[in-house]
């Protein structure tokens, strides 16, 4: 007679010491970490989506549209006083320090078990955290380096900044068209490149992290339905995400959520990893 056996998850409880004894077991050498903005906020850079701290909590005094629009490329190229005026306030918050999840990712690479990190930020903390170009996606592109929309003439970040800081849009000193940051609008669509890694990526990783995001910003949101059926993905943010293909509350699921601030939940998965001292001199060494 068939017996139907339910195959038991990789990692044994849905708590920080098992996930760490998974990360530290034979089974995960390849890990696939993804961020989004809750990872910064500790360094001062609001997110979008917190209710009084967010980024489009702040926006009703720009009358758009919608919220939204401020990043939408169409309406960008129509109206980009909005876009600026944002830059405008994200720029000084840039100068920021890495937070402690940003070196903890880091860390990961330093043991051998960072297979990517995907970053929806464009704040360029993880660079300053030491991750090198290799390990990085910057899916939604970064605020660090800019471009004309016209004749695709390259600017600095200081270049632009100049400029925005002084209520100035910035114009191509070549031929007179916009320059945009090169972080991507809503409209632009996710680099092919991007897109092709990530697959290859998110199917042949052990674990896949999830840190500060409220998966809801798409296609990267579903890029974590694409890692193996097996595959454990963990998530680490303040608030529950309701992202659908996600089993959180199944006990017999790989889904496994703490929530909480990232710092806290990357140093206590330090503690457990027995990585604590490691970490604390990655930071020191950066500062
Ligand atoms: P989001 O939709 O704003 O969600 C952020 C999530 O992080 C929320 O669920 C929060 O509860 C959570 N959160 C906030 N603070 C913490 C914390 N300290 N620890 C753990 N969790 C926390 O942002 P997503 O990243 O999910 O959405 C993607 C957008 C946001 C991308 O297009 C980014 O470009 C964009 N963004 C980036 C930045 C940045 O570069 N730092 C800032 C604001 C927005």
């Amino acid at each position: 007679m068939w017996c139907w056996k339910k195959k038991s998850p990789l990692i044994s409880e849905k708590s920080l010491p098992s996930v760490a004894e998974y990360i530290l077991s034979e089974q995960c050498t390849k890990i696939v970490t993804m961020a989004g903005a809750g990872i910064s906020t500790a360094a001062g850079i609001p997110d979008f989506r917190s209710p009084s701290s967010g980024l489009y909590a702040q926006l009703a005094a720009l009358r758009l549209p919608y919220p939204e629009a401020v990043f939408d490329f169409d309406y960008f190229t129509q109206n980009p006083v909005p876009f600026f005026r944002i830059c405008k306030e994200m720029y000084p918050k840039l100068k920021v320090k890495p937070t402690l999840t940003h070196y903890f990712i880091k860390l990961l690479d330093d043991k051998g078990l960072l297979l990517r990190h995907y970053t929806q930020n464009i704040d360029g903390l993880e660079r300053k955290a030491g991750l090198c170009e290799d390990k990085l996606i910057q899916a939604h592109g970064t605020y660090e380096t800019g471009h004309c929309l016209k004749c695709n003439k390259g600017y600095s970040l200081k270049w632009m900044e100049t400029y925005v800081m002084s209520d100035t849009i910035p114009m191509c000193i070549a031929c007179g068209a916009l320059v945009k940051p090169d972080i991507i609008l809503f409209g632009e669509g996710i680099p092919q490149r991007v897109v092709s890694k990530c697959r290859s990526d998110f199917r042949s990783c052990d674990l896949l992290l999830i840190l500060g995001s409220s998966l809801t910003v798409e296609p990267i949101a579903s890029f974590a339905g694409l890692v193996k059926k097996k595959c454990p993905r963990v998530l680490i943010n303040r608030t529950p995400v309701q992202k659908r293909g996600f089993r959180f509350q199944n006990s017999d699921s790989r889904d496994i959520a703490w929530y909480g601030n990232s710092d806290e939940g990357c140093s206590t998965l330090a503690l457990y990893l027995g990585w604590e001292k490691d970490l604390v001199k990655l930071m020191g060494n950066k500062k």
